[in-house]
């Protein structure tokens, strides 16, 4: 044979050998309705359209997700009932909201839990994540994996917070989520419960004078419209997760929870690499759209730092020591101690 011939039967065979392939994979037509509350243009916007793309891709375009974004599903608690009664397929939402169904992930919302973004990759997608992760299924939903929601700060409309003082009488909202609630209580806010939904309208009608979310979000969902201070207080990590409706993964092929799992990975990767470079230019956008930004003088935050760790003997409660011992066990590891 010669070589042009050889090389010709080569490439015939991989031609040939590709579709066989995606036609062992058990994958059937399957329509994923994907849930989610920021915009379009948001980083959580953005990286669910990656999941899609991804699904697609890996599926030979047999599944197809539908990404449908500014809670136009409803909010974050609404879809996740959705999910365990098998009406809606997908979402990516705050761990947050998700503390009334499983209780394991109020450790994540330990203020000040941790100090950087690699030691919140570390824990997020080592065991303990995985663990606390694993714990939505006897409530009927599927963990895959933690995107970035990202190290939030306080914004409001009445003065600069630079000392915890600063927060008496400001009408706060928090979201539906215990710890975040008795945090700002401690911190003399006047906090409350609101879905990120209704949070542009009440800001805007001043129903509450402000809110903490990340940079991203403050800026994705125009919250420098309606309020003129930010305070740079990095007070929690906050992880998003993407979801599954366990009704329905228990009804997919294995090739088919392995295209989700897969997809869901690379949608991680791109998600954290998209919002770390957002946060990283945000502020100064923020400053553009004239909101005024300041920074709490070291010890201020000391103080609030110390006030806020009252709540942590709770949420060890709420979560298990066992949990609670391991996770500080880990970050004492990562930080060389
Ligand atoms: C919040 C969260 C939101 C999420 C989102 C709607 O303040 O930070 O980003 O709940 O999924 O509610």
């Amino acid at each position: 044979m010669n070589f042009i011939r050889r090389t010709l039967l080569a490439a015939a065979c991989v031609a040939s050998l590709a579709p066989a392939l995606a036609q062992a994979q058990d994958i059937k037509p399957r329509l994923i309705r994907f849930g989610y509350g920021l915009n379009e243009q948001s980083n959580q916007g953005r990286a669910a359209k990656v999941f899609a793309d991804e699904v697609a891709k890996r599926s030979g375009g047999k599944m197809k997700v539908r990404a449908i974004g500014a809670a136009a599903l409803g909010p974050d608690t609404q879809m996740q009932q959705a999910l365990i009664g098998g009406a809606q397929e997908m979402m990516v939402g705050s761990t947050a909201t998700l503390v009334g169904i499983t209780k394991e992930m109020a450790l994540w919302d330990t203020p000040f839990l941790f100090n950087n973004v690699k030691e919140a990759d570390a824990v997020l997608d080592g065991p303990i994540g995985r663990k606390v992760m694993d714990k939505l299924e006897e409530k009927g939903l599927v963990g895959l994996v933690y995107w970035e929601n990202g190290f939030r700060n306080l914004t409001n409309s009445k003065r600069p917070v630079a000392k915890m003082e600063d927060l008496n009488g400001v009408k706060l909202r928090v979201m539906q989520n215990n710890v975040y609630l008795d945090s700002f209580k401690l911190l003399g806010a006047n906090a409350v419960p609101l879905p990120f939904s209704e949070l542009f309208s009440a800001l805007e009608t001043n129903t509450v004078d402000g809110q903490e979310n990340p940079y991203n979000t403050i800026l994705s969902s125009k919250f420098y419209e309606v309020q003129k201070y930010l305070s740079i207080t990095n007070h929690v990590y906050s992880p998003w997760i993407v979801t599954v409706s366990k009704k329905w993964w228990d009804g997919l092929s294995k090739d088919e929870q392995k295209v989700l799992r897969d997809a869901a990975i690379a949608s991680r990767d791109f998600e954290r690499k998209d919002t770390r470079e957002e946060a990283a230019k945000a502020l100064a956008d923020l400053k553009a759209k004239g909101m005024q930004i300041n920074e709490l003088p070291p010890a201020e935050a000391a103080r609030m730092r110390d006030k806020l760790t009252r709540v942590n003997a709770s949420i060890g409660t709420t979560v298990g020591m066992d949990l609670w011992n391991e996770t500080q066990a880990e970050l004492a590891k990562l930080r060389g101690g």
